[in-house]
């Protein structure tokens, strides 16, 4: 038996396996949880993230304005399940209080480590790169800078310190559509200043995984090592497909990967995922789980149009990576 180390957390969103599946992940039942225009001038919500908040739940949300830019917002609720949103976008200030709200935003993370919350986000930094901004209110954002040159995308913080040290995984890029992509891990002293870089995962010959991948929930920290899902994509006719996979990184040094599954966990097949603004993107960005039970759910976007949400627990997904484990040639 596998054990997530961390919070108890039982009144998080669960469906139990659906009687008959052989799958380690499987999908809530009553997709999409965030539907097409959810409010005023927002016509989509996708590739978002969650976390505990209170005693409920706070999202940093994607959110696609009428005018096709995104930006960041962010909600409240009580289940994890039904939103309310606010109704305007996210502003950032620097930490003299001048305003560094960028001209757009996309894909964020939302870590808590100890009693402070970051958004890691993809921004405009003379094209794409990492921003990150911190909040313990949520009514007011300070900006922690870019933490690297551009280009950058996918950057996921760890959710304690390592050794003293913050770690946080990305994926260097290009400005546009990327045709490559590595997963690297960084350290920080201060979430200020990165270096020690190193490299984690490469792109493999799973066509699932086979041009990019990126990073996607915030590590989990379980008693085999931090497990990661992470997104890979495979290129087609018709272009990229976004899948989703997964991985036991060492707790100590998380640039060793113990465990990597050749498999995909999830890939698009429902209406919700191969259907939208774009066809067959399935992008993890958050994880909820309690350690009591070992239940997992994961918040992912679909189709670059919706809000999704799947579910598995600890145990299910590190045996099945086991099973299928990259190194084992099976
Ligand atoms: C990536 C990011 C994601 C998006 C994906 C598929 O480059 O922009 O936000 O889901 O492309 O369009």
């Amino acid at each position: 038996m596998s054990k997530i180390l961390g919070a108890a957390l039982p009144n998080m969103p669960w469906q139990d396996k659906p009687a008959g599946c052989t799958d380690p992940v499987w999908r809530y039942s009553e997709n999409p949880v965030i539907g097409r225009n959810p409010l005023k001038n927002v016509a989509r919500i996708f590739n978002s993230a969650v976390a505990v908040w209170k005693d409920g739940y706070v999202g940093a949300f994607r959110a696609e304005t009428k005018n096709g830019i995104p930006y960041l917002y962010i909600g409240f609720s009580k289940d994890a399940l039904h939103w309310d949103f606010q109704s305007e976008k996210i502003m950032i200030q620097d930490a003299q209080g001048n305003d560094v709200t960028p001209s757009y935003a996309y894909d964020p993370r939302l870590i808590k480590i100890e009693d402070t919350y970051y958004f890691v986000w993809c921004t405009n930094f003379h094209g794409a790169a990492l921003g990150m901004a911190k909040t313990k209110d949520f009514k007011t954002f300070e900006s922690l800078d870019n933490p690297f040159l551009p280009f950058n995308r996918n950057g996921v913080l760890f959710p304690r310190k390592i050794n003293n040290k913050y770690y946080l995984l990305s994926r260097p890029s290009d400005s546009g559509h990327t045709p490559f992509g590595d997963i690297f891990l960084s350290e920080s002293p201060d979430l200020y200043y990165w270096g020690r870089h190193k490299h984690v995962m490469s792109p493999t010959g799973d066509w699932w995984q086979s041009v990019k991948i990126g990073a996607g929930c915030a590590p989990i920290e379980t008693d085999e090592g931090w497990l990661i899902f992470y997104h890979g994509v495979t290129g087609t006719c018709s272009g990229f497909i976004y899948s989703m996979g997964a991985a036991i990184l060492d707790i100590n040094d998380p640039s060793i990967v113990k465990h990597r599954c050749k498999n995909f966990l999830l890939t698009p097949e429902k209406d919700y995922e191969e259907r939208g603004f774009v066809p067959s993107v399935l992008f993890p960005c958050a994880s909820l789980q309690d350690a009591q039970t070992g239940r997992i759910a994961i918040y992912y976007g679909a189709a670059d149009t919706y809000t999704c949400l799947a579910f598995t627990t600890v145990d299910d997904t590190i045996s099945y990576i086991k099973e299928y484990d990259i190194n084992r040639g099976k």
